[in-house]
């Protein structure tokens, strides 16, 4: 088996930045990626036999863990059916149906391939809907690549310090109003000067592209009443937050009901699935029932419907207070010991979620993200994975802790946490 090293001088020859999704890349943290050769549980085994604790689970889907037994068995068997059908197939009903009960602000959703189709369509129908073409997003916000979003997202285009995208038309990106995040104040301000234009809202309901930051009291509440206050539409992009920080995912939690919501990650259980649902009277208007078009040749595929089926069957049972409780005090550790090295250092946890921003005070918007210390972070990466403890490669992402992370897997982190020299 080729290394790791090998195989990625071989990757960039044959694929852009050798990989196929820029923040893998490491080039933020002067690294170069560990190619995988399995995983098992919290665990990942890169190519060149080296054990990792794996706190990114595929940047989210794996909340099981990797391989699950269920969910794997599931997959088989769906795929000695046969990979894809372009028809209809029962379990796409079967997981629609789990999610609408899931979800208390779905209805109805339609199944796509990714989180960017889920929140490009659900864009669309809002627009549809409003007869309006204005979008607000929050710096440092991300919703996947489609033009509209491309505009202070977070995540890969933060990581790679992308203020926007060559190729993405002015004209598109005017469309895009911008907020700061947590910032109530200005989001009022711009819907008293352009709310007859805006058709949605959409936001992270807990921002994990800029690093962790949670909404402070009263946001997400705000949103709900000013965008109903000028008929406009509120877009949840649950895609991270879906099944993770509760089973009905934030709208759950936080008791808002939006009117759209987006989805993916978790529901595909590892496999390519992403979703857009909400209120009746809203996907009534996707094709074919309505005007909206929306399509996928893959969309419902029969292997991804199993994979996310068998995922949020099992998620409906799972223990989420536990696991939050078990995050929340590996958080204040690893919060500890890294203090105790003389370095200024938050470490934020909400539900199954964590970050380190090496800042002396609290992170509440993406420009308090961009003002804390890269440097610090990429020496806590390295040394870290040196230890074999696989953290995302970015101070602008999140740390996902999986049902089935140990008391050693935690140890284990913090004792290479203890070992770090700044
Ligand atoms: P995908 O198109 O990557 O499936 O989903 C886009 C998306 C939409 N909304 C939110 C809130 C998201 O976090 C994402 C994608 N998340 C990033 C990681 N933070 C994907 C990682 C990558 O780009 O490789």
């Amino acid at each position: 088996m080729p290394t790791s090293s090998q195989l990625f001088a071989q990757a960039c020859t044959l694929i852009p930045g050798g990989v196929n999704s820029p923040v893998r890349a490491c080039q933020h943290v002067d690294s170069q990626p560990l190619f995988i050769a399995c995983g098992q549980g919290s665990h990942l085994q890169d190519v060149d036999g080296r054990d990792y604790v794996d706190f990114v689970l595929s940047w989210g889907p794996m909340i099981l863990g990797h391989a699950q037994a269920s969910v794997t068995r599931a997959v088989c068997a769906a795929a000695a059916r046969g990979a894809s059908y372009g028809a209809p197939c029962p379990d796409e009903v079967a997981l629609a149906r789990e999610l609408v009960q899931a979800l208390p602000g779905v209805d109805m959703v339609r199944m796509v391939n990714s989180g960017t189709e889920a929140t490009m369509s659900a864009l669309r129908l809002a627009r549809a809907v409003t007869g309006r073409d204005k979008v607000l997003k929050f710096t440092g916000c991300y919703h996947g690549h489609a033009d509209a979003f491309l505009a202070a997202a977070g995540s890969g285009l933060a990581t790679l310090s992308l203020p926007g995208t060559p190729g993405v038309p002015a004209a598109v990106v005017a469309d895009t109003l911008l907020a700061p995040y947590n910032d109530l104040a200005a989001v009022e301000a711009i819907f008293d000067r352009q709310g007859q234009d805006i058709a949605a809202v959409i936001v992270e309901p807990v921002a994990a592209n800029m690093g962790l930051v949670p909404p402070i009291d009263g946001f997400l509440r705000g949103l709900r009443e000013l965008t109903a206050a000028h008929g406009s539409l509120l877009i949840f992009d649950e895609v991270i937050t879906g099944f993770r920080v509760a089973f009905g995912g934030a709208q759950e939690r936080f008791g808002i009901d939006p009117d759209l919501t987006t989805l993916g990650k978790i529901i595909g259980g590892g496999l390519p699935v992403g979703a857009f649902g909400g209120k009746r009277s809203f996907m009534e208007r996707i094709a074919p029932q309505g005007d909206v078009y929306q399509a996928g040749t893959l969309s419902g595929n029969p292997l991804a419907m199993a994979a996310g089926l068998a995922t949020v069957r099992l998620l409906a049972t799972s223990p989420y207070a536990a696991l939050e409780a078990r995050t929340a005090r590996f958080a204040q550790e690893l919060q500890a010991v890294l203090a105790a090295k003389g370095v200024p250092v938050q470490v934020p946890a909400l539900a199954s979620m964590f970050c380190v921003f090496f800042s002396e005070d609290p992170v509440c918007n993406y420009a308090d993200a961009t003002h804390c210390d890269q440097k610090l972070f990429t020496t806590f990466y390295k040394q870290m994975r040196a230890k074999g403890i696989y953290l995302a490669p970015s101070g602008y992402e999140t740390g996902m802790v999986s049902f089935v992370h140990s008391d050693d897997d935690f140890t284990r982190a913090l004792d290479a946490a203890r070992a770090v020299r700044f």
